[in-house]
């Protein structure tokens, strides 16, 4: 079902010193800037690749909340500034909720929702993957491959 790492989401209180640390002390380059008011953040895109960033690759994903009470406000409130998520990519997001609801993970979206860079995600519940939130991604380009 899970067919690579897509990004791992990490939770800040300062997005534009957190992207400065990450290109200066790793080298990485933002690929995208989004607000996404439905997720309640504002974040960006760093790729972790060995040569020119390509759809489909790896990610860090800084996060910071548009408000304390969101998802990634409640988690720096409780936790502190740390790895808020895992994000997996999926080749079929709707197969591979159903699969995750059939083994009993209770997923936190009913149906796929917008994320970066066009990308289709949804979350299962930390509690049932021994506390680790988990996002699925089926990226755009993925999309693009299978309607091809
Ligand atoms: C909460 N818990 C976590 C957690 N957040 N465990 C691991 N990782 C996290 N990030 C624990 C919490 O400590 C509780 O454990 C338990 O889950 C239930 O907590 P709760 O009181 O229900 O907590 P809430 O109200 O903070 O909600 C937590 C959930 C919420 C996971 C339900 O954050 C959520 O719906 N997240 C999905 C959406 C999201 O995270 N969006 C931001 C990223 P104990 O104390 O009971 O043991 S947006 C994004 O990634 C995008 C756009 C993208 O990739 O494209
Ligand atoms: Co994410």
């Amino acid at each position: 079902m899970l067919t690579r790492i897509d990004h791992v989401g990490i939770a800040c209180r300062d997005l534009a010193a957190k992207v400065v640390f990450y290109e200066s002390v790793f080298g990485l380059t933002v690929v995208a800037m989004e607000t996404n008011e439905e997720q309640g953040v504002k974040e960006a895109m760093l790729a972790v690749t060995d040569g020119a960033p390509r759809p489909g690759g790896s990610y860090v994903q800084l996060l910071e909340p548009l408000h304390p009470d969101t998802p990634v406000g409640k988690f720096l409130d409780r936790r502190g500034e740390g790895v808020h998520h895992v994000g997996y990519g999926v080749a079929d997001i709707n197969a591979a909720m159903a699969s995750l609801a059939a083994a009993g993970v209770r997923l936190l979206d009913k149906r796929p929702r917008h994320g970066s860079m066009g990308a289709s995600i949804a979350f299962a519940h930390p509690s049932d993957i021994g506390g680790v939130l988990t996002e699925l991604v089926q990226s755009a380009a993925a999309d693009a491959t299978t309607n091809r």
